[in-house]
């Protein structure tokens, strides 16, 4: 876990009279969801304090290449199996991983105690620019700024990824807003895109040492 050094926790714990931190406080952030229709199945488990390790298999290669980027530029271990009715095409098994990662994302956060809720980062894939912002506020939004200029990257049908953060928007309850900065290679902004939000919900699932267990809202409740 990433705690701040001892010394840190010994001066919060003096100065405002509260438990001492310890890795008890903070168990290991896991979550396994199982979701099954009639259109898809789907299983993701994943640890929100792991090391960067992926493995993923959805039958759609270029979506388990961008989820081997959250996982790697995130700091998230990550399992994700898809078996979907790809003979119709890709729409149902993207959307349906999108919302069983957002449900194991909602779950492993739990109450959001003790997180810095709120990220941001701008990174760069060659030409391409992206900057995203975003917030576990409990407050489902998107605000999606690609512009992307070839209809498949692949056989990937490059409608999807905004698909794919609807999904993950709605079921983990976050706020994100994505803007294009630049970019002329569509395979680009959309891996730039998701190293972004990767790096960006790395910052914001970090533990804060200085929150000391507090939900990070002013209304006590996220
Ligand atoms: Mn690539």
């Amino acid at each position: 876990m990433p705690l701040a050094p001892d010394h840190t926790l010994t001066m919060q714990t003096r100065d405002r009279n509260i438990s001492p931190i310890s890795d008890a406080d903070y168990p290991l952030r896991t979550a396994t969801v199982s979701r099954t229709t009639g259109e898809t199945d789907v299983q993701v488990s994943l640890t929100l304090d792991g090391t960067g390790r992926c493995s993923a298999d959805t039958g759609i290669p270029f979506l388990d290449h961008m989820l081997h980027q959250i996982a790697s530029h995130g700091l998230i271990d990550l399992d994700v199996r898809a078996k979907g009715d790809l003979e119709i095409d890709d729409h149902h098994t993207n959307e349906d991983v999108g919302i069983t990662l957002g449900m194991a994302l909602h779950q492993a956060l739990g109450d959001r105690k003790g997180i810095h809720r709120f990220g941001h980062f701008v990174a760069p894939l060659d030409e391409a620019l992206v900057q995203v912002a975003l917030d576990f506020s409990g407050r489902p939004h998107l605000s999606y700024g690609l512009t992307i200029p070839t209809q498949r990257v692949g056989t990937y049908d490059t409608q999807l990824v905004r698909e794919f953060f609807v999904a993950i928007v709605n079921h983990s309850q976050m706020t994100l807003h994505i803007r294009q900065l630049d970019g002329i290679n569509s395979h680009h902004i959309i891996e730039a895109t998701f190293k972004t939000f990767a790096r960006a919900m790395r910052m914001a699932i970090a533990v804060d040492p200085r929150r000391a267990q507090t939900i990070p809202s002013s209304k006590g409740v996220i």
